[in-house]
Parts: C-alpha cells; structure tokens; sequence
C-alpha cells in the first residue's frame, strides 16, 4: 500500500510533496484511497466536502468507531505527515481481520481533504466544513495565488462545490475518532518509544502581513525618498523571533510574496505570512500583539502602509481525557513481548482530530520520527516503528469496537 502510494504528488527535483487540494496529484490520492477500499469490499463514499470514507460494518447502525488522516501535503512535504494515518488505518483493519475479532461497531476509515491548507490558506478546510466550523459561503470565497476560487477548483476536479457544508447527520453516526500521525517533534526519540499518545495541540494560526509601498527604481532613487515595504517586511520577521523566544513560543515567517519581483526595482507590495503558536492562548496573543506592534512601527518609520489579516486559527484542542487515559492504559499493557510504554505528549502541530475533538471524543496516535523533521522532504519513520504504529491502532480499535 505504502509503496503504490509513495511516488504520487512527488516532485522529481525536491523529493518533496505537492499534493495540493483539488489538483490531478490530490485526485491520484482519492484513486488510492478508492481502490484500498474496493480491495476490501468496504462501503465506499465520499461525502458533500470531499472527504473520503470506507467503512467496515453498516454506518447507520451509529457510534462508529472511525480511524485516518489526510493525504494532502505541504509543498515540498514529507511522505509520512497524514499519509501514514491513512495507510496505518487501512492496515489496522488488516490486522483486525487478521485476528480474528468481531467489530461490535462500524469501523470507518477517512482521509479527510485539504487538511494542509497549502492552496488556499485555511487549515482543515474538509473537517472544518464537516463539523461546520467553516460555511459554505466562507470557503466559496478561497482563492489561490492564481486567483482560482475553491469552488472552480472542486469543479475541475469532478466535485460539486454547491453541496459543501456542514453534515451533523454523519458526526452524529460516529462515537470515536482516533488519528495516528507521525510524530512531528523528538519527543518519542528522546524518550526511546516507538508510539505516543497525544494529550492536547497548542492553539495556533496564520495571519497575512501586507506591507504596501512605493515601486522605484533601484538605481535612481534615493535611501531617503523610498517607501520600500521590504524593510519593515524584515525587520517584522527578526521581531517575530524575537517576541517567541520570549514568550516561549514558536514563530515563522514561511512564506513570502513580493509584487511586482524586479531585481531592479523597489517592490510597490510585500506579503508576509506568520504561523505563530504557543502553549496557551493568551501567550500567542501576546506573541502576535508584539509582532503586529512591530511591524506598524517598522511600517510607519518607512512611510509604508500595513494590513495585517488572521487567515486561519485553531484554538487549543484537550483531546478527551477517558478515550484520551483509556488508550494509554490499553497501549501500556503488556502485549507479550510487544509491550509497549505510552508517552502522552502535548504537540504544536495541528490535525484534523483537533477540528473533530469539538464535535466528538477524540484521539490521537503518534509515531516515532528519529530526527523530528517534519514539512520537509526529509520527514522519516523507520518501518519497525510504523508497524509497531500499525499494532498499536489495531490494539486501540480492537479496544474499542470489540465488546
Ligand atoms: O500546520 C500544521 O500544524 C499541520 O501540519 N496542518
Ligand atoms: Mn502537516
Ligand atoms: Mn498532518
């Protein structure tokens, strides 16, 4: 499975992936996924936001069990960061089928869509339409840095933007939800286990700085007489470290656009995007007040006008503290020799489970990644440790789908 998967979305010269939301890489993804469920006789769908399910068992029998990810990807991501959920979970149900075990519940498996939000800026747009903390009306106003709205995108790729919402009905069918991902940090390196479990995702978001100028000539015009927007564009970013090492948070400038891009030319526009998280709320309100503080300061010593918009926010997810103590109990018993200690750690990254946890008790697995690198074609796991992954959610559905 993991083979046929890997060469899909990836680009020849980075090794990275680019399995944006809605292209024909994504739809090779939703092929995958389809065959994986035809290859077990599951009951394939894919609901009204584009998000894919296979399920195991009749769904509207309810409190479902449901276990995935995604399969999109940051540009330039690692092969593991959401495909090893959906796999692990294609692979789990192998194994429960393997053992033997009667499902008193449904299983589902899903790869939730656009979980990355690479194309169009928002995190968890299939989840957050799902669980209805995304409209319709918001997500029809998504446009891409080639001007393609959301809704053109879906309709090039075979799905009708107009049915797009939020689906109670289905939540309503499903009692638990549990991700398995790989780990995104050391901390399951440090501590020499193969798999964690998640306790909580720091709150987070992605704010667009514009800083507005005036274009030039490079040559001709003088220090004093520019407006350039790059200034106070760089002088944000160093400010933006500055405010997170403080504050013992994390802080990026990862992406910048500069219009019109002439070597020879001061820039009329600079566009900055911040990602910043933190532990706790009012610590990242403090981190991205500094920034934002900062940046108009900077703005204003240059005669550069600044908008500063929020383009997406996640606030901090409690994973659901029974499933969250029931896991690591069942994980922490002995297996035999496959005993297997269970860290529960906290993460800066988010999930879709951290959408899902507002709605439905909520999970999350980790896999161990030996260097931690992650959004990076250099993102690893060894495959002793996604099996280990692979038992570990067999162990946890077994857990819960079985009487
Ligand atoms: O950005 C994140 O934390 C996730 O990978 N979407
Ligand atoms: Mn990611
Ligand atoms: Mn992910």
């Amino acid at each position: 499975m993991w083979h046929e998967l890997l060469p899909v979305g990836r680009h020849t010269g980075s090794g990275g992936y680019r399995r944006f939301a809605w292209t024909p890489a994504d739809g090779e993804c939703r092929d995958w996924f389809r065959e994986q469920a035809a290859a077990r006789g599951l009951t394939y769908e894919a609901d009204r936001n584009g998000n894919q399910w296979a399920w195991y068992g009749d769904p509207a029998a309810g409190n479902a069990v449901v276990t995935g990810s995604h399969l999109d990807s940051v540009p330039d991501g690692g092969a593991f960061d959401g495909p090893l959920g959906v796999v692990s979970a294609f692979a789990a149900l192998d194994e429960l089928i393997a053992r033997g075990v009667r499902l008193s519940r449904p299983l589902g498996i899903v790869n939730f869509g656009d979980e990355e939000g690479a194309r169009f800026g928002l995190a968890c747009v299939g989840s957050r339409l799902t669980t209805g903390q995304l409209t319709a009306e918001q997500a029809h106003l998504l446009t891409d840095a080639d001007g393609i709205t959301l809704p053109r995108a879906m309709e090039a790729a075979g799905h009708d933007p107009d049915a797009i919402g939020a689906d109670p009905g289905r939540l309503a069918r499903i009692g638990a939800f549990v991700e398995l991902h790989v780990e995104q940090g050391r901390a399951l390196d440090l501590s020499g286990d193969p798999v964690g479990v998640a306790s909580a995702i720091w709150p987070h978001g992605r704010w667009r700085f514009d800083f507005r100028g005036e274009a030039n000539h490079a040559g001709t015009t003088r220090l004093t007489d520019r407006h350039d927007p790059m200034l106070p564009y760089a002088e944000t970013v160093l400010a933006a470290r500055r405010e997170a090492r403080d504050a013992g948070a994390v802080a990026t400038f990862g992406k910048v656009a500069v219009e019109p891009g002439g070597v020879n030319a001061v820039p009329s526009l600079v566009r900055g995007w911040l990602d910043s998280r933190a532990p706790r709320q009012d610590t990242l309100d403090t981190v991205v007040g500094g920034v934002e503080k900062a940046a108009r300061a900077h703005a204003d010593e240059h005669g550069v006008r600044l908008d500063v918009v929020r383009e997406s926010f996640t606030p901090v997810v409690e994973f659901d503290h029974a499933l969250r103590d029931d896991i690591a109990r069942l994980l922490g018993r002995e297996h035999g020799d496959r005993g297997i200690t269970v860290p529960v750690l906290g993460t800066g990254a988010g999930h879709d489970a951290g959408i899902l946890a507002a709605r439905i008790p909520t999970a999350m697995l980790f896999v161990r990644n030996p260097t931690g690198v992650s959004h990076s074609p250099a993102e690893s796991a060894t495959e002793d440790d996604c099996l280990a992954g692979v038992r570990a959610l067999a162990d946890v559905l077994e857990g819960l789908a079985c009487p």
